[in-house]
Formats: structure tokens, C-alpha cells, sequence
């Protein structure tokens, strides 16, 4: 090898491989510079590269090449060898690392990957994926539904237990922690776990449906094993894990441990935004979608398609992909959250189907008659949806969701 300078990123002529990994950008170089030349510093720094020119005896040749470049989409491949199997943290320091401060672009953001087959199956994608609607459900062909009691935190345990009856017993199918409930001292994370479990049982034999609950073990990576081990334990099918906040390497080893009890994970994303929110700069949605799935998670947010109260990406592509086929790993089921209520049922489901979990906090706790009318309101809407009824037909016999429209309505 003679020497690496930048401009050896740069070859417009090079027809990624299939053993590639293809990532697509979007480049704005800094003002001083041509696209060219950022697109070729950005393969550098993101493979082999540096700032100086180096003059290299022996080294195994690990450049990425920047092979496309359409108006300020770039596109650079990475040989596959540049990647440890399996390391997801490693990926992202290559891919998503130091080019996202660099001064040579004004903004970069990654945009796509396109995962090579060895790379990919290097991770063990879901256990159950989509199939959670018929393997711990029995769902049929409606999505199913989740709540998370409000407020976020502060409800005692008992409380938090009973709003979770509430919910169970008017219809959800998923009881959900919230973000930034863990293990406090006003709602402990073994009380909750065994007396939700308790409540997930009554609610069971009351309904004779299939109920669940998805405790929030999120934290230092030690502590979310114990609590998946004790979740395990008690019989919890699910855990959740904020998949942003605690990092990829903890999600993968937390992925190992839930695959061991065949428990399924439900991600959750605070702070993706950070990443994905400035449109020209960061790591999009789709991108942290695709992680999620190649470490295993078996449903993640993807938004609400625009409908709710967070700004959202292209909840639909995002949606397709984790469906798509991804050499035999299983898809990953897209939950909708985020100011959801039961009269925008009808146009979420003609915007993202019926293959999903659909979450309301606030649209089910903030019914004029509580939780439980929140609760049934929600199926109702659901169930009409799904049965091609119009809301307005289907609440003239349903008291709960004519309730709901009347404080809600339909946008
Ligand atoms: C929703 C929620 C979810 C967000 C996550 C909340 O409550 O519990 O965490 O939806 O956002 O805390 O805001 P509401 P996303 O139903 O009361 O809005 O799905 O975009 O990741
Ligand atoms: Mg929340």
C-alpha cells in the first residue's frame, strides 16, 4: 500500500458488492469545501481514514468507498471486513462516529443502510417479531393494544396496579410501564411486577383473554439482567427496554438474556430525536429501526403516521422495512404512540394496518368516565375499525366511545 489520502475515498465508478455495507447520507459540506471532496473525507473518517496523509507499510485494506454522489445524497459502501459479526456499538463508530462532527460537512445524515447478508445475520434478530399477536395474544386480525398509566410517574404501586385492572378489564391487551418509571421508591420494580402479574391473572380469568404486562427494565446493564431474570420468574412475557438511552451493547445483551426465559422485548426510544429530529443532520428513524431489528427487539415505536402529538418521521417506510424480508430474521412489529386516541383509529389503521400495537396514555386515562371507559372505548373503536364500521354507527350502541368522540372527536 502506498499511501491513504482522502481523495483515495472518492471512486464514482465502484459498483458496490453484495457483501457491502451501502450507506446513504445526506452531505452539506462545510462552506470551503466541494461535495467531492466531503463525500470523500466521509468515507475516510467513517473507515480507515484520517486527517493526515499516511504512509503505510503493511495494513489490511479496510477503505470505504464514497461511489455515489446525487446532488447532496452520498452513498458509500464499506467492505464487509472493516465490521466485527455482531457488534452493534463497533458498527455505529464506524458509520454514525466521528463524520457526524466533522468540520469538513456542515450537516450529514444517515440516511439508509442496506445490510449485506453476513453482516446481518452476524445479529439475531427478534425471537417472535410480529407473531407476539398470536403467540401471547390472540389477537385475530385486529392490531393489538397497549396503555401505560399516567401520570408517568408517581402513582404507587397500588394505584398504578389498578389503573392496569381498569385497562385490562375494559379491553387492552398490554400493560406498559412508561419511560421513565423504573425501580423509584414510590412504585418499586419487584412490588409492581408481581402485583401487576397478580391483576394481569384476575384480568385473564375474568376476560378469558390473553392479557399482558411489559415492566420497564431499563438501567445499568447488570441491574436490567436481574430484572429480567425476576420478570422471567414471575411469568411475565415481555420486558421493555428504552433502547436509545441504555445503547445497543446493553440491548444485545439483554436480547441474549430475554432469548434464554423466551421472553420478547418491546423497545422504546426516548431520545431518538436527538438523533433523527433535524432533518439534515443525524441518524433517521429508519436507521434506528433497522438496529433495533438486528439486535433483536420484537416491537419498537415508529410514530403514528403524523396522526399524534410527537413529530414524526416516515412512520409507513419505516413500518414496510421492518416487515420486509431480511434473509430469514424475523420483522419486528411497529407500535403506534404518542396522543393517540380511540376517534383516530379508524384513519391510523388506513394509514399503518392492522400489523401493529397501537398505545394510548393519555387518550384512555383522559376519559370523562376513567380507565375503564378509556379502555373500552379504545377496543370499541378498534373492533369497529376492524370490522369496516364506521365510529360513528358503531357508537350508537357503545356509550364509551360515543364519550370519547364527544371529547376528542375524529382528528
Ligand atoms: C405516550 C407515551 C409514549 C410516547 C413515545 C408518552 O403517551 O407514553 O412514551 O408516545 O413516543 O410518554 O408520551 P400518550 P414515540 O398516549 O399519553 O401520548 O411512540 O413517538 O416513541
Ligand atoms: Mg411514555
Amino acid at each position: 500500500m502506498t499511501g491513504i489520502t482522502y481523495e483515495d475515498f472518492l471512486d464514482l465508478s465502484y459498483e458496490p458488492s453484495d457483501a457491502d455495507l451501502v450507506c446513504e447520507f445526506h452531505v452539506e459540506p462545510a462552506a470551503d469545501m466541494e461535495i467531492e471532496a466531503a463525500a470523500s473525507r466521509v468515507a475516510s473518517e467513517s473507515s480507515n481514514g484520517t486527517w493526515a496523509e499516511l504512509q503505510v507499510e503493511e495494513c489490511v485494506d479496510l477503505s470505504a468507498t464514497a461511489c455515489d454522489i446525487d446532488g447532496s445524497r452520498v452513498t458509500v459502501a464499506y467492505p464487509d471486513a472493516l465490521f466485527e459479526p455482531g457488534n452493534m456499538p463497533q458498527v455505529l463508530s464506524c458509520i454514525a462516529g466521528n463524520i457526524m462532527g466533522m468540520k469538513a460537512v456542515e450537516r450529514i445524515r444517515l440516511l439508509d443502510c442496506r445490510w449485506p447478508e453476513g453482516l446481518a445475520t452476524s445479529f439475531p434478530g427478534p425471537q417472535f417479531g410480529s407473531r407476539v399477536r398470536d403467540e401471547i395474544f390472540d389477537a385475530g386480525d385486529r392490531p393489538i393494544l397497549a396503555t401505560v398509566p399516567k401520570p408517568k410517574v408517581g402513582l404507587p404501586t397500588k394505584e398504578h396496579v389498578r389503573v392496569g385492572r381498569e385497562a385490562w378489564l375494559g379491553g387492552i391487551d398490554l400493560l406498559k410501564d412508561d419511560e421513565n418509571l423504573t425501580d423509584q421508591s414510590f412504585n418499586p420494580y419487584e412490588d409492581r411486577l408481581t402485583e401487576s402479574l397478580a391483576a394481569r391473572d384476575e384480568a385473564e380469568e375474568a376476560t378469558g383473554e390473553s392479557k399482558s404486562y411489559l415492566v420497564n427494565v431499563t438501567g445499568p446493564t447488570h441491574d436490567m439482567l436481574e430484572r429480567v431474570d425476576r420478570a422471567a420468574e414471575e411469568g411475565c412475557e415481555y420486558v421493555m427496554v428504552d433502547v436509545v438511552t441504555t445503547g445497543w451493547g446493553a440491548v444485545q445483551t439483554v436480547r441474549d438474556a430475554c432469548e434464554s426465559h423466551g421472553v420478547a422485548i418491546h423497545a422504546h426510544r426516548a431520545m431518538h430525536a436527538a438523533f433523527d429530529r433535524i432533518e439534515t443532520h443525524g441518524v433517521s428513524m429508519r436507521v434506528i429501526a433497522q438496529l433495533a431489528r438486528l439486535c433483536g427487539v420484537d416491537q419498537i415505536h415508529t410514530g403514528t403516521a403524523d396522526l399524534g402529538k410527537l413529530a414524526n418521521e416516515d412512520t409507513v417506510g419505516i413500518n414496510e422495512w421492518l416487515y420486509s424480508d431480511l434473509y430469514g430474521l424475523r420483522d419486528v412489529l411497529p407500535v403506534a404512540s404518542g396522543g393517540l386516541h380511540p376517534g383516530l383509529v379508524p384513519e391510523l389503521v388506513s394509514r399503518v394496518g392492522t400489523n401493529v400495537c397501537i398505545q394510548a396514555g393519555g387518550g384512555i386515562h383522559g376519559h370523562p368516565g376513567g380507565t375503564h371507559d378509556g379502555a373500552k372505548a379504545l377496543r370499541q373503536a378498534t373492533d369497529a375499525t376492524v370490522a369496516g364500521v364506521s365510529l360513528e354507527e358503531y357508537a350508537t350502541d357503545y356509550p364509551e366511545l360515543a364519550v370519547a368522540m364527544e371529547k376528542w372527536g375524529t382528528e
